[in-house]
């Protein structure tokens, strides 16, 4: 998996991508990650990248040029996605899509945001990973290459499994417990120590459910009708 990032702020991405996980599928090669910085991609001495708002207003804005540029002289062919958010919402299910590219490259924004027309003639998606407003893209192209890395081949070694994981089936996940079985007074529930594996199966949907139904029943509206 080839992914490119464009940003003004390249060295951000050191450091939470080189570690664990991450660092490994880019050291076995399952996942190849390439920064470019955005002002690499102006020719003024100036290496101008944003300007004031037409109409007025706070703030500035990226302009179209670089960024154009910059995704016009890449290797890709997979989709172009500028984080913004305007974007339609990061969900697994999206995640799991992503996967499946051979590549796709990401534009990262900042102050105000970028110049309306790179959304509407140059990139394919624009993607959110929240309601709220960053001070970049930089942040959330990382939350989206860190949960693509997960599904990408190669990548998450036996300790770790993408198998039935929330999200996976659209619920949340199920509480997980580990050594000791008593903790300060608190017993790990008898079934998980049953070793009926069976009824550990059903226990642990019943509390995926319970859990979800709770806490995220927004999730249960997109379930399939059984
Ligand atoms: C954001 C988000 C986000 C908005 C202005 C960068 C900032 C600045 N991106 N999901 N939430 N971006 O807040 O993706 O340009």
């Amino acid at each position: 998996m080839k992914i490119d990032v464009l940003t003004l702020f390249p060295a951000m991405f050191a450091g939470p991508l080189d570690e664990s996980i991450v660092q490994r599928a880019r050291e076995n090669g399952a996942l190849d990650l390439a920064v470019h910085n955005l002002r690499d991609y102006t020719h003024d001495r100036h290496r101008q990248v944003d300007d004031i708002p037409y109409g007025g207003g706070a703030g500035m804005v990226l302009k179209p040029e670089p960024i154009f540029e910059a995704v016009r002289a890449r290797a890709g062919t997979g989709p172009v996605i500028l984080l913004s958010p305007q974007g339609e919402r990061l969900t697994q299910g999206l995640v799991r899509e992503l996967a499946g590219h051979r590549d796709f490259y990401l534009i990262c924004g900042r102050y105000e945001g970028v110049d309306e027309r790179v959304g509407a003639h140059l990139v394919d998606r624009e993607v959110s990973i929240g309601d709220y407003i960053l001070t970049g893209g930089e942040l959330p192209a990382m939350v989206l290459i860190d949960a693509v890395s997960r599904l990408v081949a190669g990548v998450l070694g036996s300790e770790e499994s993408p198998k039935d994981e929330s999200f996976a089936v659209e619920l949340l996940e199920y509480p997980h417990y580990t050594r000791p079985a008593v903790f300060e007074g608190h017993q790990v529930p008898e079934v998980l120590l049953s070793g009926h594996h069976a009824e550990i199966e059903r226990w642990r949907r019943a509390q995926a459910a319970e859990r979800t139904r709770r806490r995220r029943p927004d999730l249960l509206d997109h379930q399939p009708k059984s």
